[in-house]
């Protein structure tokens, strides 16, 4: 997922080049954006912690670009090319470090593991069969 911050300073292009020149096939994309209850669900595991308002606020406020996306070892593949979740400690070349302002508006959500990603793109494409 593309978040609003990213999709607000004009990013969508710029991470899409780097998603594909690292090797991975877009599967299905599409420009909508989330109602307060789609973002409490998709980020239902972090519902008690103290910054669960703010990403609510936060991932509703504009449109994001959700895409399921296909490679061998594409979960950690993808997770080292977004880089760590805070800016401030993600590698050089990573999407966070070169489009993320903080670990709150951290440009691009990637899934975390092979579970997630099919229970994630079902929760962006419904009746969609991933695998
Ligand atoms: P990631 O898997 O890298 O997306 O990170 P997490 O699942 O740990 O966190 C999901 C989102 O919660 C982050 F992208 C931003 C938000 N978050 C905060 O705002 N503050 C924190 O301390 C941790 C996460």
């Amino acid at each position: 997922m593309i978040k609003p911050d990213a999709v607000e300073n004009g990013y969508i292009g710029a991470i899409l080049e780097k998603i594909t020149a690292a090797g991975f096939k877009i599967v299905a994309m599409k420009y909508t954006q989330l109602s307060r209850r789609d973002a409490g669900e998709f980020y239902a595991i972090h519902k008690e912690r103290p910054f669960f308002g703010e990403l609510v606020d936060f991932m509703t406020r504009g449109p994001i670009v959700a895409a399921i996306l296909e490679k061998d070892n594409a979960v950690d593949d993808f997770r080292a090319l977004i880089g760590a979740t805070n800016p401030a400690d993600a590698a050089e070349g990573t999407i966070r470090k070169l489009y993320a302002a903080s670990i709150g508006e951290n440009a691009i959500h990637g899934s975390d593991s092979d579970e997630n990603a099919a229970i994630e793109g079902a929760f962006h494409f419904s009746g969609r069969e991933i695998f």
